[in-house]
Formats: C-alpha cells, structure tokens, sequence
C-alpha cells in the first residue's frame, strides 16, 4: 500500500533521528531527506487513512495560496483556522489585551479594517507564487508563467515555482516549508502525463505531512485540468522530517492501524481559470479512514 511509505518514514525517524530542541521549544526526533512517490493516475487521492485527514482544510488551503492572497480573513470565512496563531501572537504582543482566539477570529471576520491591520501573514507563499517582486521591481506571476510554459514548452526543465525569497523572509510570519515546486511531463505526443515533484525543507511529520501531501495532489489535479493532461505522479521530497516529541503516543497509536484503500478524487467542473477553483468543485469519494488521532500544532 502506498501509505506504508509514510508509516515507513514514522518509523524510521522514530527508531533513527537525532533527538534536539527545535525553534517551537517542544523538541522533536528529526532526520534528513526522505522522498515518498505517489501514481495518481488511476484516480487515487492520497489521503491517508490511519487517521483521519481533514482534506477539506487542505485543498482549501491550496486553493487559497492560489488566489495570491496572504491575509486570514479569506480562510476563517471558510472554516480553516490553521493560520491564526501567528497573527493572533503578534496582536497580543502589540496590545497587550488577552483576547482569545476566537474572539480574535470573530473581529477579522467581521471588521476588515481590523482583518487589514491584524490578520495579514507578509509575503507568504500566495505572494511568492503569484506576485515575487524581482530586484528591478517587475513583478512575477509564477503560476501564471508555469502553466504557460507547460502548454508551450512542455519538456522544460525549468517548470518551476518556488518560494523561498529570501529578502523577504523576515517579514513572512512563518518562512515557507513546501518551497520548491517542479513539474515534469511523461508521454508527450501521445497522452501527455503531468507529475509534481514537491522539496519540504521542513516537515512536521505527525500533523503537516498527511495535510501536505493531500493539498499537493490536489494541486496537480487543478494545474492538469488547466493544461489539458492526465495526472500522473506525485513526488514529495523532505529536508528535515521530524516528529515533535509531544506527539509520540499518537504515532504509535497511528502505526499501530493498517492502511486501507485511497479514495478517488474527481473534479467535477472546468474552471475557467486557475483562479476559478472552489472546494465546491473537489468530489472524494470512498474515503473510510480510521479515527481521528488529535495533537498540538508547535507555534
Ligand atoms: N509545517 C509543516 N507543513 C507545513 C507548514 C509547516 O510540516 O505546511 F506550514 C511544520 C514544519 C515545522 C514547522 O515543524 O511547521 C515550521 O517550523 P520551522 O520554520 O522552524 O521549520
């Protein structure tokens, strides 16, 4: 099953990694370099099974980096509140008021000047990916760019978008972990096949993995259906995949449970534009995972 290679890596990095303290204060098992191939082209949608995955959040998520946009109030109108926490610190810090996060919440959904002032992430990966301002002040839709280059020029080896701008890293509140995305496609001139190879620098091997790798291939979904190509594979690559060591327990509870089979994903209208995608449009089918396992996220 190809889930085993995530149960894989659990294991690995929690028999084999070095244990050390981590910018969070929670501390973690870490290891570097680790890659996991997923063959969409059936129709399988890997969303893991061992527990439950929230992949609404997720494409969600991916939907919205789409849309360029780097403010939370867009999310919380949509239910996904994965975001919250960084400006959420940066008000209490500023103000001084202990407001709690649902409050917080509450005022940038329903104050936009608030949601401008407070609710704005600086230039994270929406920025980057649609709107990367280059040294002489041009601006660079990457995504836009990409899609282009697949239909034109589809055996490049430059199909890529990318995140990690790094004059602009300190003002991201939290600097990229899926930074680097190449595409690549198979069987041109016959039934041309479009693959995604994700670089994680960092991955939070518990909570962000299952979350990513669902957002993911549901992003080489919507740019196939753009270009015209069936989906083919996914390959997700890490840097420093870690387990945070408050997360231990649930690992074991996790690799403790058997696959079962993926669901299919289908999308179920043509968007007119890569902007033009809503979670409305994302149709998954037979997903029968085994229960929840809940965490705490380290800030
Ligand atoms: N993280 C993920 N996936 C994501 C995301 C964050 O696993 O999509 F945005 C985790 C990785 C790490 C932390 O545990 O969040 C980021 O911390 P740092 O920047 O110190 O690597």
């Amino acid at each position: 099953h190809p889930e085993s290679q995530y149960l894989g890596l659990l294991q690995r990095v929690l028999d084999s990694g070095d244990r050390r303290m981590d910018r969070t204060g929670v501390g973690t098992v870490s290891s570097l370099g680790a890659m996991m191939r997923f063959d969409l082209s059936e129709g399988d949608f890997p969303i893991f099974t061992t527990k439950r995955v929230y992949w609404k959040l997720a494409v969600k998520e991916m939907i919205w980096f789409l849309t360029g946009g780097t403010n939370i109030r867009p999310l919380l109108a949509e239910g996904v509140r994965i975001w919250t926490d960084w400006p959420l610190a940066a008000y209490r810090r500023a103000t001084g008021e202990e407001i709690s996060q649902l409050d917080f919440e509450q005022r940038v959904l329903g104050d936009e000047g608030f949601a401008m002032q407070w609710g704005d992430l600086g230039p994270v990966y929406g920025k980057q990916w649609r709107a990367w301002v280059a040294s002489d002040g041009t601006i660079h839709d990457q995504v836009a760019t990409l899609i282009n280059d697949l239909k034109v020029n589809p055996s490049s080896r430059r199909l890529i978008f990318h995140a990690w701008n790094v004059g602009e890293l300190p003002k991201m509140a939290l600097a990229p972990c899926h930074m680097v995305y190449q595409f690549h496609v198979s069987g041109i001139g016959s039934r041309p096949r479009l693959n995604l190879m994700v670089f994680q620098r960092s991955c939070d091997l518990f909570l962000g993995l299952p979350f990513n790798v669902c957002q993911q291939a549901a992003l080489l979904h919507m740019i196939a259906q753009q270009v015209d190509m069936e989906v083919g594979e996914l390959v997700w690559t890490g840097g420093d995949v870690h387990i945070y060591s408050n997360h231990f327990e649930q690992v074991r509870e996790q690799l403790s449970r058997d696959p079962r089979p993926f669901p299919k994903l289908s999308i179920s209208r043509r968007a007119s534009d890569i902007n033009d995608f809503t979670i409305g449009d994302f149709s998954v089918t037979g997903y029968e995972p085994h229960p929840p396992i809940a965490g705490d996220v380290a800030v």
